[in-house]
């Protein structure tokens, strides 16, 4: 997990004036994510718990006259401009400035008036890790275009609009769950979603005080048609929920899993239902244990859910397969691929006092393999969306 040194915020706000010159009218920083359990449910009307990391997003923004935008990113090094005709509808604006733009037309497309804004960017989540970057930038582009604009619109209402910049704007099928924990996660808890009605619950995730950390595994793997492989699998999931007669595969429960596999004619999609079916189960399962303070007990969830999603989904790579298995052998009490797959990062549970040998044999398993060493860093749960001081 490279990235650029010193402050985040600074870096936004140094970015800011020497762009723009003068002061930005305030700071927006959105977080990163990892998702502790139930990873391909949100589109399927189910369950997640992911929590916000420490890594975030800054955007350092004013007004400007008219319906001009201008954007500068550290990541790019670019500075891009669009005006009310690139927002008139999806599409125009392209690469990174998509993520920005998308949430402008998203702005105007529910009849808000987004105001014209300078914006300077700096982030530290990493870019292709799994860990929502792109949620990250949404997030906080749209925190500040919505204060710039004096705009009322409730967080709990925040996430789908987001999620629509990169849904219809850049055109990634994704589910809410992203925007929803850049958006609405809190330090110390994890977040429970539905991702049917978007009720949540705060669930207390308190790893300090039971001696836990979780170390988060970048397995560096490059990217392999995740793109294609995970609109493939949204597919997959809804030909099958039309299949079984139910408006989602949250629909269907673990006792009515047999029944419903018996129903359906291929092995694959009999596979791609049971990971879906189990895993919001597991989701419930491990806010049961987090409920009841036992959060030393939910590493079985979080193994299993890492083969269901290996063999039941197949969206794990050799990379991720080894840093899980690596991480086990050295006394994770569980461990699994955390976001869409295909790449991405792991997550693993670890007592605190085991994390540096859990990371130390998983770049051994790596180097064993020749694999591009991974890198590791141990995180907390951490706040949602916020305007800086
Ligand atoms: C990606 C998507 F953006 C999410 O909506 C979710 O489906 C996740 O993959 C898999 O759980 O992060």
């Amino acid at each position: 997990m490279t990235n650029p040194t010193g402050d985040v915020a600074e870096r936004a706000a140094e970015g800011f004036t020497s762009q723009y010159g003068g002061d930005a009218a305030g700071r927006w920083a959105a977080p990163g994510r990892v998702n502790l359990i139930g990873e391909h449910t949100d589109y399927n009307d189910g369950f997640v718990l992911p929590f916000a990391l420490p890594l975030r997003t800054v955007v350092a923004a004013d007004r400007q006259d008219g319906e001009q935008w201008t954007v500068w990113s550290e990541l790019s090094g670019e500075t891009i401009t669009f005006g009310a005709d690139d927002v008139a509808e999806p599409g125009r604006v392209t690469g990174w400035g998509a993520y920005v733009a998308g949430v402008v037309w998203a702005l105007r497309d529910a009849g808000h008036p987004a105001p014209g804004a300078r914006l300077a960017i700096a982030s530290d989540v990493p870019l292709g890790a799994g860990l929502s970057s792109s949620a990250a930038l949404e997030s906080a582009v749209l925190a500040a275009l919505l204060d710039l604009g004096g705009l009322d619109l409730p967080a709990e209402r925040q996430p789908r609009l987001a999620q629509r910049a990169e849904n219809v704007y850049v055109g990634a099928p994704t589910g809410i769950m992203d925007q929803s924990a850049a958006i609405r996660c809190r330090a110390g808890h994890a977040l429970f979603l539905d991702c049917r009605d978007e009720s949540v619950e705060q669930i207390p995730f308190d790893l300090d005080a039971a001696g836990l950390a979780v170390l988060v595994i970048d397995s560096r793997a490059p990217h392999r048609h995740a793109d294609g492989e995970y609109a493939a699998r949204r597919r997959s999931c809804e030909a099958a929920a039309k299949a079984l007669g139910v408006p989602a595969l949250r629909d269907v429960t673990v006792d009515q899993l047999d029944s419903a596999l018996a129903r359906l004619d291929d092995d694959e999609t009999r596979r791609r239902v049971r990971h879906v079916v189990t895993e919001d189960q597991r989701v419930l399962d491990t806010v049961a244990l987090l409920r009841a303070g036992r959060v030393q007990d939910i590493g079985p969830l979080l193994t299993a859910s890492h083969v269901s999603m290996r063999d039941d989904f197949e969206i794990t790579v050799p990379e991720t397969d080894t840093a899980v298995e690596a991480a086990l052998e050295a006394g994770a009490l569980g461990a699994r691929m955390t976001g869409g797959g295909f790449g991405g990062c792991v997550l693993a549970l670890v007592g605190v006092d085991r994390a540096d040998t859990v990371a130390t044999a998983v770049k051994a398993a790596y180097a064993e393999r020749a694999f591009t060493a991974p890198t590791t860093l141990t995180v907390l749960p951490s706040p949602g969306t916020t305007r800086l001081p």
